[in-house]
């Protein structure tokens, strides 16, 4: 299912396409939207636009509490794909993301890494962007290829510009937009069932859904060997306020299971 040549682009771009690889999970993983989008956790965030637009909803950390979630995570070739991505011999959960951009949602994804706003560090992390719906290249996920190897964490921000974390003095964000002619962007236009696997430092955002068709989305993260528990400037996203670490150690809790091992 993976190329080797895949594994190399992983690692020197920090995002990769593989074409098809969770098509038999679609449909399952479409039902278990619908169950969620009715049953939110307590993490849910749903952005209303105030131009009257419709929702961007997104929930975490629920890939256990639903069946179709749960067979993406479990069943499909995810796991053992993540460990072989990230050069480990383990695949360990971090967390799922689920994104519903509605028909005509305003809400653009900004530019933004990952890593500077979860509970875990390590140079071994894999992302699974994995859309439910077509995307055309106009609306896709973009990343900055090589941006996961510039030693930079930038700043974490909300989606309204706001800082995450009070008293954050780190680098922000360079302004992607007015620099695309000098950095190499990566996207690709995608099938449902096909994903994009992304490093949790590589700098990605995505486009509003200016289109009449639902962007379903569901984002799956792992960990592999070396990911250690971090400690940030102020709660994680997502939080998990019941875990008690202590930050160096490694990044091991019920919570967060090992799903393959070499
Ligand atoms: O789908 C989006 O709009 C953003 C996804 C994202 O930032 C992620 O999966 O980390």
């Amino acid at each position: 299912m993976l190329e080797q040549s895949q594994i190399e682009d992983f690692q020197k771009n920090g995002a990769v396409l593989l074409k098809g690889v969770f098509a038999d999970f679609v449909e399952t993983a479409r039902e278990a939207i619908e169950e969620n989008m009715q049953n939110p956790s307590w993490r849910e965030r749903t952005y209303r636009p105030d131009d009257g637009g419709q929702a961007f909803f997104q929930d975490y950390v629920v890939w256990d509490q639903f069946d179709g979630y749960r067979a993406l995570v479990r069943d499909s070739a995810m796991p053992e794909l993540a460990a072989k991505l990230m050069q480990s011999k383990t695949a360990r959960v971090f967390h799922d993301h689920i994104l519903v951009k509605e028909p005509g949602n305003s809400v653009v994804t900004p530019w933004h890494q990952d890593q500077p706003y979860y509970l875990c560090e390590g140079r071994q992390s894999v992302s699974f962007w994995v859309p439910l719906d077509p995307i055309p290249r106009e609306r896709t996920i973009e990343y900055i290829a090589g941006s996961h190897r510039w030693g930079k964490d930038f700043k974490p921000q909300r989606f309204d510009g706001t800082d995450l974390f009070e008293g954050d003095t780190s680098e922000a964000v360079p302004d992607v937009d007015n620099l695309r002619d000098e950095l190499d962007i990566l996207g690709w236009e995608m099938e449902p069932g096909d994903a994009v696997a992304f490093n949790f430092r590589t700098l990605h955002g995505a486009p509003a859904n200016a289109s009449p068709n639902r962007r379903r989305v569901i984002s799956m993260r792992w960990v592999g060997d070396d990911a250690v528990f971090a400690k940030r400037l102020g709660t994680t996203s997502p939080a998990f306020p019941d875990l008690d670490y202590t930050p160096g150690t490694p990044f091991d809790a019920p919570e967060f299971p090992v799903l393959y091992t070499e």
